[in-house]
């Protein structure tokens, strides 16, 4: 009886809200190609006028000379400076110029610079994630003063040393050394090469990670300021991807630093991953930029051209890949705004961001890879952009930890077992 109760009671709650359900799905919500699951609708009004401005300014300003770089391998650093005037560079810092927005206003800038190239939003990355991050957070009063504004308005450019000829996944592993100068107090001297390191040839102040005492460190190194010894940043020429960034070495040899630029209040690896959570992070919503770029191209496409007689977008197999690729984006965005929304609460683990980083980056290449096929031999032509993508994405799967090294980090976090040696 008492059973039969409880039953009734919950069919009654139930048949409520289903009436209700019933009631409005009778008046069809409309569906948006460019925005499926309303990601709008979950924006603050801030964040959606920041957005309205990148938008702005990546397709007026960085659109129109994103083939000629690409094709030169030329990267120009008065991006940096224009998107220092937009308030774009290290978005999250609160002070010292920066805006102090929000990381889901953060992560939709890195977005709509990487619906144009995933090297502008390189660039951008490192100065704000990578090189500004680290300051900001483990630096002295005094390097904050120093620096960061500077970095903020692209004034000082900067780059990030983590990566090692002979240490890439294992960074743990790395040579570089810093030791204290034998004679000049204050001094440290470090030796070591640093590789695949974005914008080095050009970078004013070089984030190199070396070991002090077998302890990794942080230090800022100035390019004027390591004589006797010497520091020599070579490009690196020739990439096939990542063409509209600019990548070099850093080779050190009895370069000095003086300690007040090693940064106090961080050691061990600790340093380097504390930012580059922020760098996966928006490489995370960047990746679906690019993605959205090829599939509004594809979709266009497909529209436009006929073979036997229909366009291209009337075939199913041409509109599954454009519903597969949608699928990714519309996901992969959602699951970035709620790890940026959890990161502006201090709540979003490292794991979380390895998930969205390898999922958003391998969705985005798949999808991107196969939307390409639309274009027939068009894709070749790097005036249809697509390709361009493809080999960009390729590299985002690879740099700030590559895909199978964030599922070995998710796969010690759900077994407890490392896989890693
Ligand atoms: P492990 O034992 O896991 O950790 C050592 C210490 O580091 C701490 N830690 C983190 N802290 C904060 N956030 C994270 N995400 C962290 N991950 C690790 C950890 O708590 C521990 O601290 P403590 O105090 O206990 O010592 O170290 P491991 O040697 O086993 O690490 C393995 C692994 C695979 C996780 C790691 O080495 C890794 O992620 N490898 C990938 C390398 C990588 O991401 N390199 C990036 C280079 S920079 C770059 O690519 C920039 S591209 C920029 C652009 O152009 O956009
Ligand atoms: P490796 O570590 O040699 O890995 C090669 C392959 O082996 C990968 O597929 C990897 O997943 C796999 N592998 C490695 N270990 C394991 C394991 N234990 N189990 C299973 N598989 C494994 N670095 C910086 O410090 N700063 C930068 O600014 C920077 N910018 C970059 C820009 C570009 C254009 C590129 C290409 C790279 C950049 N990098 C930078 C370097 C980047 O972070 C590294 O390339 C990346 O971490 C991978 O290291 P690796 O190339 O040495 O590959």
């Amino acid at each position: 009886m008492h059973s039969l109760r409880c039953q009734q009671r919950l069919l009654a709650r139930i048949a409520k809200p289903s009436a209700l359900f019933i009631r409005r799905a009778s008046t069809r919500a409309p569906f948006q190609w460019q925005d499926p699951l309303n990601l709008q609708d979950q924006l603050t009004d801030e964040e959606r006028s920041i957005q309205d401005t990148a938008r702005s300014y990546c397709q007026e300003k960085l659109l129109p000379r994103v083939l000629d770089a690409y094709r030169n391998e030329d990267y120009d650093r008065k991006i940096l400076e224009e998107m220092g005037e937009l308030g774009l560079l290290g978005p999250t810092i609160e002070g010292y110029g920066c805006a102090g927005v929000s990381s889901v206003a953060a992560g939709l800038i890195t977005r709509e610079v990487e619906r144009v190239d995933s090297g502008y939003r390189s660039g951008m990355s490192v100065q704000s994630s990578l090189v500004m991050g680290p300051i900001a957070e483990h630096g002295s009063q005094e390097q904050k003063d120093r620096w960061l504004e500077k970095l903020a308005r692209g004034q000082l450019v900067g780059c990030f040393g983590l990566t090692e000829p002979n240490h890439g996944s294992d960074p743990g592993s790395l040579e570089t050394t810093a030791t204290p100068h034998p004679t000049r107090k204050d001094t440290y001297v470090l030796n070591g090469s640093k590789t695949w390191i974005t914008n080095s040839p050009i970078a004013d102040i070089l984030l190199v990670w070396a070991k002090l005492d077998g302890k990794i460190r942080g230090f800022v190194v100035e390019r004027d300021q390591c004589a006797p010894g010497t520091l020599e940043t070579p490009a690196i020429k020739n990439k096939n991807g990542l063409r509209a960034s600019i990548t070099g070495m850093i080779q050190m040899d009895n370069c000095t630093v003086p300690a007040a630029n090693m940064l106090p209040n961080v050691s061990g690896l600790k340093g380097p991953f504390s930012c580059l959570n922020s760098a996966r992070y928006g490489i995370a919503w960047g990746t679906i930029g690019a993605l959205e770029d090829c599939i509004e191209r594809a979709r266009t496409y497909a529209l436009d051209r006929k073979q036997f007689s229909q366009p291209l977008a009337r075939y199913q197999l041409v509109q599954k890949k454009l519903a597969d690729a949608s699928t990714d984006a519309a996901f992969g965005l959602q699951a970035a705004l709620q790890v940026g929304r959890l990161k502006d609460k201090d709540a979003a683990a490292p794991e979380m961001i390895s998930m969205i980083k390898r999922q958003n980056c391998d969705r985005a290449l798949v999808g991107a890879r196969t939307l390409q096929e639309i274009f027939g031999g068009n894709a070749v032509s790097d005036e249809y952009h697509i390709g361009r993508h493809v080999a960009n994405l390729f590299v985002t799967q690879t740099y700030e930890g590559q895909s199978d090294i964030h599922a070995l980090i998710l796969g010690r976090a759900i077994t407890g077992l490392q896989a890693f040696f």
